[in-house]
């Protein structure tokens, strides 16, 4: 790192600087929120200490097992937010409906969506976590947040980014003005900047999936990963599989390295496609992130921050990272193109 330490306040004040028009709310909140994430870290990094591990035994709205932690990284984000008068309402993957503020607190224009502890099923292996957030602003016209303040487009995010509580910890975010990661000093309890403007690479060498599902997939996403292991005219070797099954880690990997990440629809029912992944608080949150480094984010047919969200639960098709190779699997996926077309149509382009 050089010499000049900038903090991730410092950065989010800058930034803020350059929107004159701007109250500094979006600052005030994003400020609140690190407090939380630094004190869900502190819980992380004791967690195998404290004796905080395993199954609560209740299930989350999605049918998951809830771990405690993510309970209690659920309430320390909501008790962080609740009273700072920035928000109109919240709204959690591990909370069915929407989370109001309570009446005592003053109400503001931006709504949080969040994703408290993602990747809960690696916490006792000890395996990289993450949190997830993205931000709206409010659209209703009265003072508490509604449904239709929750239920916008990925495209109209005021800000959105992740924490990955990994070997060190992180906080990669964005307000529109590209994507800028923050290392965790534990010794001083700051965010620093590390990882300014990153940029995604416009082709990658990886893809990440759970192959075990092959059987579910679609004829064109089987096409797809086949094609990837064949040789890569770019490089002269096939795709590296990397898979830890934490959706904050794999993706953060391959937003630096390049790559591509799936999750795509059990299609064993073609009349009824099951997705995986939650739109609000997974898809849309580090597609705005993925699109803002240079790179993209799919369904396969349609981009990821043009989906309408119809409920708050929704869950999505998945596939992000570098640009060119989100492209081509919209290829396959759209032409239902096989492994084989697409070389001819390589060999015809070059
Ligand atoms: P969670 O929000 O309940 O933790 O589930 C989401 C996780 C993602 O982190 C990850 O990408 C995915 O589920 C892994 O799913 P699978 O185990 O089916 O591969
Ligand atoms: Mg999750």
């Amino acid at each position: 790192m050089g010499s000049k330490l900038v903090t991730i306040q410092r950065h989010i004040m800058e930034q803020q600087a350059s929107h004159p028009e701007a109250t500094g709310a979006l600052t005030r909140l994003l400020w609140d929120l690190i407090l939380a994430i630094k004190v869900i870290n502190r819980e992380v990094r004791q967690a195998g200490l404290a004796d905080v591990l395993g199954a609560t035994g209740a299930q989350n709205v999605s049918g998951d097992r809830v771990q405690k932690l993510d309970e209690f990284a659920q309430d320390r984000i909501f008790k962080a937010m609740d009273h700072g008068g920035h928000l109109c309402c919240m709204a959690s993957e591990e909370r069915a409906e929407i989370i109001p503020i309570p009446d005592r607190f003053p109400k503001g224009k931006y709504v949080l969506l969040y994703d408290p502890l993602d990747g809960s099923s690696n916490i006792d292996a000890n395996v990289t976590i993450g949190t997830i957030f993205s931000i709206h602003r409010k659209r209703s016209s009265g003072v508490n947040g509604t449904l239709e303040d929750c239920l916008q487009r990925g495209r109209d995010q005021a800000a959105a980014g992740y924490v990955i509580y990994g070997s060190s910890t992180m906080l990669v975010y964005t307000t529109g003005q590209g994507v800028h990661g923050f290392t965790l000093d534990p010794t001083i309890g700051e965010f620093l900047l590390s990882h300014p403007d990153i940029r995604c690479p416009n082709k990658g060498k990886i893809y990440s999936v759970n192959e075990g599902n092959w059987n579910t997939w679609d004829p064109a996403m089987r096409d797809y990963v086949t094609y990837l292991k064949e040789q890569d005219p770019a490089t002269g070797r096939p795709y590296t599989t990397r898979y830890i099954g934490s959706l904050v880690a794999d993706f953060h990997r391959n937003l630096l390295y390049g790559g591509i990440f799936l999750y795509p629809a059990d299609c064993r029912d073609p009349k009824k496609p099951k997705a995986k992944l939650r739109l609000l608080y997974e898809a849309a949150p580090l597609s705005m992130i993925a699109e803002q480094a240079g790179g993209a984010a799919s369904t396969g047919r349609e981009r990821i921050l043009d989906v309408a969200p119809g409920e708050l639960h929704q869950k999505v098709p998945v596939a992000i990272g570098s640009q060119a190779d989100v492209a081509l699997y919209e290829e396959f996926v759209k032409a239902g193109k096989t492994p084989d077309r697409i070389r001819a149509a390589q060999a015809a382009r070059a």
